[in-house]
């Protein structure tokens, strides 16, 4: 294990960021029209560490622009020439994971742990999985009569809009830009106000990779960047990740341009325990109570976090307690040490949001299990944002089990019988995610079938590989990301319907 990451500005680290950046606009950084700034905090340490353009809608003009120019040469790249750049970009990231991962834990207070195992190599992945399925992606012929053919091709939309949010600032942006860009669409992507700078650090890295104007970066807040670029005239598609009353207004933005839109929002996912998981204390076993711990992956700061363990009654009290057990073992400190397993939660926002839902949860009459509190990790670290994981017990009608709380945060019930926990488990307005965890095959298969969510895992889970579509059923959003299926909601079908017969129509 190599010792902790120096921070980025420190003496000796492997990541340094620019002081001020701009935005990123045909290929270069550009101040922003208004020339104004804002500061990007860390969460490690609760202190800025750079400025970051503050983008309004002049900025947003200047990069739809922008990217339209780039679009004319762009749409006419082969899909071979659009795989060797995204293979080349995953070349890059991966050449470059160790900087990328640190700043990226910089910036957003996650584990460098994890973005050196996970949300970078992800990211890498991603790329390459485009670069491939778009070289295998075929149109078609329909033979209308012995002289008549209706080709199908696949063309891109033009100039895309993606609004992104900051739990996973580089993995996020890749899973938009990748299809996207495979598809043949020129971007304008605006990432959280929260987490601008790990995005801005890896286009210094990869930007002489595409051709310039063909991604374009803005950065600002909701309201003054992201909405006049969801609302913009020109854009032809807008994607975004985020909270779910921000994509009712995204979808109210693109009605009046009446533009396709995908949607990515909460979520309050189930994880279920039957009781046949406990019949032995084995291998699987242990793997059942690493799903249960699974809620404080990513400080809780992922739209399919476990939030709500459904436990059966039979063994509801030795699981809980194992369950427990492999809770307190979940190792809270600086996100630079590779140790590390929790982190901080990315903003001061956050952390304030999480905390007042425990103070809901106690004072709905909820238990505490764990936690239940902020952490103080002295020294340095004494600002940042860190909450124990905190396990409450209660019931599904409480608030702490209906609503997205985005921390380290579970719920947990107890159920009787199999249709008691399939109507607990979609007893919820979302539908993102769910685990089902049983060693009897026929009872996941019938679970993973009931349950209302876009993405079951099945005795397992927090799995994100590129070519498994992931998207919301209910109010968690509209449309599938990751899979080949996803280039679909970056183009539009052309029908040419030819007569080649030489005598009347
Ligand atoms: O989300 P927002 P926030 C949930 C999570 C979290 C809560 C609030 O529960 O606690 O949302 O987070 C941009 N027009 N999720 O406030 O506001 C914004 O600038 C156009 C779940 O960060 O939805 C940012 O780039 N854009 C989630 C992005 O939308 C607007 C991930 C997300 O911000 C806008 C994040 C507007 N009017 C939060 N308002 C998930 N599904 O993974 C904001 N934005």
């Amino acid at each position: 294990v190599s010792s902790v990451y120096a921070a980025p500005g420190e003496k000796g680290s492997v990541a340094q960021y620019r002081a001020r950046y701009g935005h990123y606009i045909g290929g270069e950084f550009v101040a922003p029209v208004k020339g104004e700034y804002f500061e990007d905090i860390s969460p490690v340490n609760g202190k800025p560490f750079c400025e970051v353009g503050r983008g309004t809608a002049e900025d947003i003009d200047r990069a739809v622009e922008t990217a339209w120019k780039a679009f004319a040469s762009w749409r006419h790249t082969s899909p071979a020439e659009r795989s060797v750049i995204l293979n080349r970009i995953a070349d890059r990231i991966e050449q470059n994971l160790e900087a990328i991962a640190v700043a990226e834990t910089w910036e957003n207070g996650k584990p460098v742990r994890e973005t050196l195992a996970a949300d970078i190599p992800l990211a890498v992945d991603h790329f390459r999985y485009f670069a491939g399925v778009l070289r295998a992606q075929e149109g078609g012929i329909s033979q209308l009569d012995e002289n008549t053919v209706a080709y199908h091709f696949h063309e891109p939309l033009g100039v895309v809009g993606q609004i992104i949010p900051w739990n996973f600032p580089i993995l996020m942006a890749t899973w938009k830009l990748a299809p996207a860009l495979a598809a043949g669409n020129c971007v304008v992507l605006k990432p959280a106000e929260q987490t601008p700078a790990s995005i801005l650090f890896l286009f210094d890295l990869i930007g002489d990779l595409l051709p310039a104007g063909v991604v374009n970066i803005v950065n600002g807040f909701g309201i003054e960047a992201g909405a006049p670029l969801a609302s913009h005239k020109r854009i032809r598609k807008v994607a975004f990740t985020g909270e779910t009353t921000t994509g009712r207004l995204i979808m109210q933005y693109a009605s009046q341009n009446l533009i396709p839109v995908t949607l990515e929002l909460g979520g309050k996912s189930p994880n279920i325990f039957f009781e046949d998981v406990a019949s032995a204390q084995d291998a699987y076993y242990e793997k059942a109570k690493e799903g249960f711990a699974m809620f404080a992956l990513n400080q809780g700061e992922v739209c399919t976090c476990p939030s709500r363990a459904l436990i059966q009654r039979s063994i509801y009290d030795t699981f809980l307690s194992d369950g427990l057990d492999r809770v307190s073992r979940i190792r809270q400190g600086n996100p630079l040490d590779p140790e590390t397993m929790i982190g901080a939660q990315a903003s001061n926002d956050q952390l304030e949001k999480i905390l007042s839902y425990i103070q809901i949860g106690k004072d709905e009459g909820a238990k505490v299990l764990a936690g239940g509190e902020r952490v103080d990790l002295g020294g340095d670290l004494t600002d940042g944002y860190y909450v124990a994981p905190t396990v409450f017990e209660g019931q599904n009608s409480m608030r702490i089990f209906q609503e997205e709380i985005f921390g380290p945060v579970v719920s947990v019930t107890g159920f009787d019988t199999y249709d008691d926990a399939i109507a607990t488990a979609n007893d919820t307005l979302y539908g993102l995610g769910a685990g089902v965890w049983s060693r009897s095959a026929d009872l996941c298969y019938r679970a993973g079938r009931a349950i209302e969510a876009g993405r079951v895992w099945t005795n397992t889970y927090h799995q994100y590989p590129a070519h498994a579509a992931f998207g919301g059923y209910k109010q968690s959003g509209i449309g599938r990301e990751n899979h080949l299926r996803m280039l679909d909601h970056y183009q539009q079908t052309k029908n040419l319907l030819v007569s080649y017969a030489e005598g009347p129509m």
